[in-house]
């Protein structure tokens, strides 16, 4: 079966004026569509044709042969998870356990808006922020390009997609931010609860 756009989790203007339905239009319609119509391209007629997304990525990720196809299999599985780290009314401190283990391996919430701030904004070029279980540990990470936990053996609790078709259109240059306004209106806690509850990785 071949890779599929997810539809988004809520509606193209949910998420107004904090994301625009014009930057969704293009970065869900247009960036997201275009990576899984490339990844199609890439696997017809090959082994990798029918295989799950997650192996695909899994089996390109240390293969510099593969790099073109391993780019466009993890910006599928990135912008997906991306989407359900996103809510309408989301955003602020967390409750229940995510806080507990925030509190407890970075030194509480304020600590972990700095360093998910600074993460977010020296990542040079294209790239992510996430909050990541590495092990049994909570740690904010940063990737370049398409690069995600899943590759690296860590699990994904919460990411911010920092290319700039993320944000140019609603915040032009100022990524910082962007950054911000994630943090304070966007962020869909329960979903990195979830994620953390499951130690799961892929996105559901
Ligand atoms: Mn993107």
């Amino acid at each position: 079966m071949a890779f599929e756009l997810p539809p988004l989790p809520f509606a193209q203007d949910a998420l107004e004026p904090h994301m625009s339905a014009k930057t969704l239009e293009f970065h869900h319609g247009k960036h997201h569509a275009a990576y899984v119509r490339t990844a199609n391209e890439l696997t017809k007629g090959t082994p990798f044709e029918n295989a799950p997304l997650e192996e695909v990525i899994l089996k390109t990720a240390k293969d510099g042969d593969k790099a073109t196809l391993f780019n466009n299999v993890a910006q599928i599985w990135n912008h997906t998870f991306f989407w359900n780290c996103l809510r309408k009314g989301g955003g602020g401190k967390p409750g229940g356990d995510i806080a507990k283990r925030i509190d407890r391996d970075l030194g509480g919430y304020e600590k972990f808006v700095e360093e998910f701030k600074k993460a977010a904004a020296t990542q040079f070029g294209s790239g992510w922020a996430w909050l990541v279980l590495d092990k049994d540990k909570l740690k904010v990470v940063k990737t370049a390009n398409a690069v995600n936990p899943l590759s690296q053996g860590q699990i994904a609790l919460l990411t911010i997609d920092v290319w700039e078709h993320a944000y140019y259109l609603d915040f032009q240059n100022r990524r910082p931010d962007f950054v911000a306004t994630f943090l304070d209106h966007l962020v869909n806690w329960d979903y990195a609860a979830r994620n953390l509850e499951a130690e799961h990785a892929l996105p559901r």
